[in-house]
């Protein structure tokens, strides 16, 4: 019985040490009901013409970058926004892999190209939306398989141009939707890897 209880106190120890080391426990980013790696969001953008920047953002790249969806830039015709991801890419997991955010009260159609597919044209019958610095964010979720890219396979870029010229979309910025490794299992790998080290250490 003493054994056992001084394994559980030593597991808890080593529990909490290994939280302490393990700072992906803090890197997620909440948006609307769904929570994002820290390094899911686009990392920079470009566009053919001259879109608006809303938000008070400094450049394109500024507004799409980043996971601030109150600024972003709104189309005014047949312009191309390319949007990058540097620090992580899209990848093709099951079900939906990339959000783009729409920013309005209603949604707009958009015409995406991701990969080699050349274009098409995106109609959300159901779009999900929540509430960012007072205003309405629209969640334009997006298979890869949509795409004709391989399961497993990833992109760095995605362009998106207007979908239906009677209604000019404004783009918030976009994030990759590949889920969060679980902090909470990481901390248990490494507090018992910690737990078998002291163990170890005391047989020996
Ligand atoms: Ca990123
Ligand atoms: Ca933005
Ligand atoms: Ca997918």
């Amino acid at each position: 019985m003493f054994s056992y209880v001084f394994t559980v106190q030593k597991f808890l120890i080593a529990f909490s040490i290994a939280q302490i080391l393990c700072p992906i426990a803090d890197a997620v980013i909440i948006k609307g009901t769904t929570s994002y790696r820290d390094d899911a969001f686009a990392d920079a953008a470009s566009s053919t013409g001259s879109p608006l920047i809303y938000g008070g953002a400094l450049s394109i790249s500024d507004a799409l970058s980043g996971s601030d969806l109150t600024t972003g830039v709104e189309f005014v015709g047949a312009e191309t926004v390319q949007i990058d991801f540097i620090d992580n890419t899209i990848k093709n997991i099951a079900g939906n892999d990339l959000v783009i955010f729409e920013y309005g009260a209603n949604p707009e159609t958009i015409s995406l190209t991701v990969g080699s597919m050349e274009s098409m044209s995106i109609v959300y019958a159901s779009v999900f939306s929540f509430q960012e610095g007072g205003t309405n964010i629209n969640e334009i979720r997006v298979d890869l398989n949509d795409f004709g890219i391989a399961m497993g396979n990833s992109v760095s870029s995605i362009f998106i141009k207007v979908g239906d010229s009677a209604h000019k979309p404004e783009i918030s910025g976009a994030a990759s939707l590949e889920p969060i490794p679980e902090p909470g299992q990481y901390a248990l790998i490494f507090g018992l890897a910690i737990l078998g080290y002291l163990l170890l250490r005391r047989k020996a």
